[in-house]
């Protein structure tokens, strides 16, 4: 297969259950993997877990385990939170897995080669919630005058030996990329802020440190693990097979889109090219830093208890229909607020009572007035404003926003096209003409088929087992469900000559109840 199309989304840090946050950013990513394949794309997708790294080595302390219990133990959600929503990844990777080691080391020993490491010793902030250094003019204060760090999270003075990282030559070739290469980070707004982070001075990096030993060996040098973000980045190539150059190196690096949230841009957008450039390696295409998805308007803690499990609430309303609501709702890029009320509200409107009952009461029809046969249109089906109206919203609209990661105006435009359909059957009122014209009737009921088909595939990506089960009742061949079957004229023909009637259609977007009211 031609065409590689490699996504990746961040990797998580398994020290707690996952939130609904990285429920948010596997779905999105999953969402772009199943529509590069619906274009006809070679997809790799990858996703995963960050093990390593003093944030996890102090949960376990914490909880009495080893760091290797803890992580085996919590990444094991992580892939269960996957699974149970749909995401189609090729590879869960797991930091702690061995090929990852030797991935790490060869690019660690590729920037030695290079000449930008030395050792020297780290004095300075450390958040270890953040796994980040910070310099001092960084910090901000907190509310009883202890210093954080401008993610708001605790620091701690660290002094060590420490392997450094030249990351201040590498600062006039990365304004250079952000300048010349606006389509490098996405959206926009994230850009400038990078842009002034590296014009005001980078330092040296410390990426090695010897107070703890979770992590990569230091190659050649007794007592140091890599700083995490070294290898956590890696775990791009790792996937690969990095350091092979042959083989899914050749084919899929380098990647073209780094799914992460907005918080972890520098990481990707700062370091992760210099390490690159340093061992030799090309860029990735696109680095694009999504928004938070936020509680009624607030972060999740459990402190405010307001956090929310992913895997509940996708049992509460759906696998599909909590897909649908995220990309539909939230502007890709910024923030996003939920409520339990604002899914069931959308999931209604747009799922439940506009594109199921258009399905649904179409296909009754065609199943009791036609005895579910779908017979040969004489001329092309005669309403071709509406399939048109259908065709542009399904072929040209919802794919170009997808491709430039636009759901939520993607997805508009694909519930406008749902509105008319049901307007239309309004306004011809099929159930009259089964008396005053038969015929007539047939056209219009066929015309419903043929739209709701189109819909159906469009929609595939975002709510995959509710449209395939649609798509089953229809009897679309399952190799007739990308965007290409979309320009097929012929398989309207082809379906009407397998003879197969239509079964009683059983509805696949059940309303969803409202939530009672909280106190
Ligand atoms: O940052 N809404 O892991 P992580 C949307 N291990 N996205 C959110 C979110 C929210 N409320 N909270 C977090 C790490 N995220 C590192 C990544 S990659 C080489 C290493 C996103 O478990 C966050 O921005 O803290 C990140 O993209 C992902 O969830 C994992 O976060």
């Amino acid at each position: 297969m031609s065409d590689p199309y490699y996504i990746t989304t961040a990797i998580s840090y398994p020290n707690g259950r996952p939130h609904i946050g990285h429920a948010y950013e596997a779905i999105a990513a999953d969402v772009i993997a199943r529509f590069q394949r619906a274009q006809g794309r070679n997809v790799r997708f990858q996703t995963g877990t960050d093990e390593h790294g003093l944030k996890m080595a102090r949960k376990a302390e914490e909880q009495g385990k080893t760091a290797r219990e803890l992580a085996d133990e919590m990444s094991g959600y992580f892939q269960d939170m996957c699974d149970a929503l749909g995401v189609s990844y090729d590879r869960f990777i797991r930091t702690v897995e061995e090929d990852h080691h030797a991935a790490s080391q060869a690019i660690w020993q590729a920037m030695e080669a290079n000449g930008d490491l030395y050792l020297d010793r780290y004095e300075g902030w450390y958040s270890v919630r953040d796994e980040a250094y910070y310099d001092e003019k960084e910090l901000v204060e907190g509310e009883g005058g202890e210093k954080l760090s401008p993610q708001g999270t605790p620091v701690e003075w660290t002094v060590e030996e420490s392997w450094f990282f030249r990351l201040s030559k590498y600062q006039d070739k990365l304004l250079k990329l952000f300048k010349e290469t606006p389509g490098f980070l996405q959206p926009d707004s994230r850009r400038n802020e990078m842009i002034a982070f590296v014009e005001g001075g980078l330092r040296d990096l410390s990426i090695s440190r010897t107070s703890f030993d979770w992590g990569v060996k230091v190659p050649g040098s007794d007592g140091h693990v890599m700083y995490v973000w070294v290898d956590a980045l890696t775990n791009y190539l790792t996937g690969l097979g990095y350091p092979d150059m042959d083989g899914d190196m050749a084919t899929f690096w380098p990647a073209d889109l780094h799914l992460i949230g907005k918080d972890i841009v520098r990481f990707h957008t700062i370091y992760w090219p210099a390490f690159l450039m340093s061992a030799n390696l090309p860029l990735p295409k696109q680095v694009f830093g999504h928004g938070f998805l936020l509680n009624r308007g607030q972060k999740e803690s459990k402190s405010l208890g307001n956090v929310t499990d992913p895997i509940e609430l996708a049992e509460k309303f759906g696998v599909d229909n909590l897909r649908y609501f995220l990309m539909r709702e939230v502007a890709f890029g910024q923030d996003g607020s939920y409520s339990e009320e604002a899914i069931v509200t959308r999931v209604n409107a747009e799922l439940a009572n506009s594109f199921g009952n258009l399905a649904q009461r179409s296909l009754s029809m065609i199943f009791k007035n036609m005895d579910g046969k779908l017979e040969q249109f004489d001329t092309l089906p005669v309403d071709d404003e509406l399939i048109a109206t259908v065709a542009n919203a399904c072929r040209t609209e919802l794919p170009r926003e997808f491709a430039a990661l636009n759901f939520s105006i993607g997805i508009e435009a694909w519930v406008k096209a749902v509105y008319a359909c049901n307007q239309y059957v309004d306004e011809q009122a099929p159930w009259a003409l089964k008396k005053t014209d038969p015929e007539r009737m047939k056209i219009v009921l066929q015309t419903i088929f043929v739209v709701v088909r189109d819909l159906a595939i469009a929609m595939r990506p975002v709510v995959p087992t509710a449209c395939d089960a649609l798509l089953d009742q229809l009897g679309v061949p399952a190799n007739e469900r990308d965007y290409a079957a979309l320009d097929d004229s012929g398989w309207f023909d082809r379906r009407v000559e397998t003879g197969v009637p239509l079964d009683k259609p059983q509805g696949v977007f059940p309303r969803l109840e409202m939530p009672a009211q909280e106190a």
